[in-house]
């Protein structure tokens, strides 16, 4: 149950103290290491190292963090750019890597995930467990008869079993195509078709705020008649929904549990070429095909490990890590499962919502399980302060040391709060910027290491060179550019899936073969640091000047009443494009004209009359993706008063509805 009404403006019983301290924090412009901050990994070495000789230093990472089962001699194959080839002739299993490697150094006792229930159930499952019922899954899939290079499609709730059914592909070489949980069955089918699927991993209902899904039977209404699918592996999580068993169809569905009941309790793992394919991730967002981005295994692996060991500075004897994103994003695929199995660490592993049953769980849970490491996004960050500070303030969040943030930039604000109230400010906060397509982290501090800027990835990771270059491609050495990387990297995406030729033209058209498009803008400081500024469609010009959506919208949420903000262009006759904001209010605070003035006020204030909204849309929620990236594409629909586009991927597209009504009959 709710406890309380949601929203808590003034940090709970601190009064307004926590409000000047932030207000304090505003003025700070860099923070160095937290002095108490005693670093577990080494990293100057890193850094010379790279800086000597960028192949040298993978070869030796690949060598010092992985297992092969054949050793690699060739580093990196770039005589067909961008279709670069890493480690091609070494051969390993990443489920080796993961799994068999730890339990054969004495460590299959230790726990790989504590898995927490929406409803409190607890499950801690071991390394050793992980790898016995892998291998039996493995056996399964072969029986279903999965070969190398098939795809299986997963389209599971956040259950231990996603990550058994992730690593069971990888050690027999099917090529995994993870769905986020979270969308419709209709996504499901599109990813499953376009990609040949021949079996899908799911389970029979899913369980979302009290309220329970029926999973299995939405499957089978929509792909029920694909050709290549010949196997459904149904995962039991719920048992009957809404007192309904789930239906299995002969011949076709198996019980996951049967299934490994009935296999060989050993498979060993395949030794696999490093280029051969791990799995295929759709990339959510902007463009209306998903593009199947395609990542491999040596090369992958690599890039997991070392970043989630470097930039989370992990110890696997005594960190606790938490990562509160979904394993049907890359986040998940890199974060939850591949690097921290492969550091062999333990991480904690949530099946529900951040305000079920109440707006403090994610905190009750980071003081039970005593977590060290807690990487999460900033739309989660501004949904907390929204709820307010008095929640985590309940609990006894003094294990932490460490925070991280993902997928969009993160506003000053938002870093402040997090750094202030999660972190207690001892704890330093590392912003990953990365992508689905570059696999792992490339821009980040380095805990320990790095000044922090609120609102920069600061700088880039060792063997990584990314540079902004302007529109005629010229290199910008301090302002702002189109963000590119001009060398190759071992977790790349090395193309999107059966389409060679979209993805030539997506990352490599505009600047040649060797410089990989990132599609988003950045700042570039004096000091060297990268500030994202947000996709390249996200940037509004403004009678011939630059703002970006994300300076805007940070502005306007820094203002004490607003809990959220998004910011759109419309074009506009005078000025080429004109800047409309949706913006929803802290608790129970009402937009009214004094409210109009305040913030076009306040954002002049901050960043200067230009980037005053010329409209302010008042809404009750903003529509966004299953992963919580706003959908500007569709708030730009409502502002130009254009019908709206697709919205099968929003999280609730009733939010739209309701803007679309507001905005008619707005001024
Ligand atoms: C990991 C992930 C990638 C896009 C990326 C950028 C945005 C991600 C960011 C960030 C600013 C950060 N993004 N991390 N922007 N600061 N720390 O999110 O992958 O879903 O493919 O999105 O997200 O615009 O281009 P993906």
């Amino acid at each position: 149950m709710h406890t309380g009404s949601g929203t808590d403006g003034d940090g709970g019983g601190a009064g307004g103290a926590l409000e000047a301290e932030l207000e304090r924090l505003q003025t700070v412009e860099r923070f160095d290491p937290p002095p108490g901050f005693a670093r577990r990994q080494p990293y100057a070495a890193d850094v010379a190292a790279a800086a000597a000789d960028p192949l040298a230093f993978w070869a030796g990472k690949a060598r010092e963090l992985l297992t092969w089962q054949k050793p690699f001699t060739r580093v990196l194959d770039d005589a067909n750019p961008p279709f670069y080839k890493w480690f091609d002739d070494g051969e390993l299993n990443v489920s080796a890597n993961c799994l068999d490697r730890h339990v054969a150094a004495g460590l299959g006792g230790r726990v790989a995930y504590h898995w927490h229930g929406e409803e409190g159930e607890r499950r801690a499952v071991t390394y050793s467990e992980l790898l016995a019922d892998t291998q039996r899954l493995a056996n399964g899939l072969r029986s279903l008869g999965v070969v190398p290079g098939d795809v299986v499609g997963i389209y599971l709730p956040m259950i231990p079993e996603v990550a058994v059914a992730m690593l069971a592909c990888a050690r027999i070489g099917a090529v995994h195509n993870v769905v986020f949980g979270g969308f419709a069955p209709s996504a499901v089918r599109e990813r499953m078709e376009v990609s040949d699927a021949k079996v899908l991993i799911t389970v029979d209902g899913a369980r979302r705020k009290g309220r329970t899904a029926a999973v299995k039977a939405g499957v089978d209404a929509e792909l029920g008649d694909l050709p290549k699918l010949e196997h459904v592996v149904v995962v039991r999580s719920t048992g009957p929904v809404g007192g309904a068993e789930t239906v299995m169809t002969a011949g076709r569905d198996v019980w996951y549990h049967e299934l490994l009941a009935a296999a060989d309790p050993l498979c060993p793992p395949v030794p696999l070429s490093a280029e051969h394919p791990l799995f295929i991730l759709y990339s959510s967002g902007s463009t209306a095909k998903p593009k199947g981005i395609l990542h491999t295994t040596g090369g992958y692996l690599l890039g997991a490990t070392y970043t989630h060991r470097t930039v989370f500075d992990i110890d696997p004897e005594t960190d606790v890590y938490w990562c509160s994103a979904d394993v049907g994003w890359i986040t998940g695929h890199s974060y939850i499962v591949y690097g921290p199995l492969s550091n062999a660490v333990t991480s904690v592993m949530y099946e529900g919502a951040p305000d079920y049953p109440d707006y403090d769980i994610w905190w009750r849970l980071i003081a039970e399980y005593k977590v060290t490491v807690f990487y999460t996004a900033p739309t989660a960050i501004r949904a907390c302060i929204k709820w307010g500070a008095r929640y985590p303030e309940r609990h006894d969040l003094s294990s932490l040391r460490l925070l991280g943030s993902v997928g969009e930039p993160i506003n000053p604000k938002a870093w402040l709060w997090y750094h202030q109230v999660i972190g207690g400010g001892r704890c330093p906060i590392v912003d990953t910027w990365w992508q689905t397509e570059t696999g792992s982290i490339l821009i980040s501090p380095i805990p320990g290491v790095t000044s922090t800027k609120p609102g920069s990835a600061t700088t880039p990771l060792p063997g990584i060179s990314p540079a902004l270059l302007s529109e005629d491609g010229e290199p910008v050495t301090e302002g702002t550019g189109v963000l590119v990387i001009t060398s190759p990297w071992p977790s790349m995406l090395r193309t999107l899936y059966r389409d060679d030729e979209r993805f030539v033209q997506t990352y490599f058209s505009r600047f040649g073969p060797r410089t990989y498009v990132v599609g988003d803008a950045a700042r570039l400081d004096a000091d060297g640091y990268f500030w994202i500024i947000g996709r390249i469609d996200d940037v509004i010009n403004v009678s011939g000047h630059r703002l970006s959506t994300a300076e805007v919208e940070s502005a306007i949420v820094a203002h004490e009443a607003v809990a959220e903000a998004a910011v759109v262009a419309q074009s506009d006759e005078d000025t080429g494009q004109a800047i409309v904001a949706f913006v929803t209010l802290r608790g129970e605070l009402v937009g009214d004209d004094a409210m109009v003035s305040q913030l076009r006020d306040h954002v002049a204030h901050r960043i200067g009359k230009l980037a005053r909204p010329r409209r302010i849309i008042w809404a009750d929620d903003l529509p966004k993706t299953r992963s919580g990236k706003i959908m500007r594409r569709l708030l730009r629909d409502v502002a130009e008063g254009r019908e709206l586009g697709d919205v099968t991927t929003l999280r609730d597209p009733a939010v739209m509805s309701a803007l679309a009504a507001k905005v008619a009959t707005a001024p």
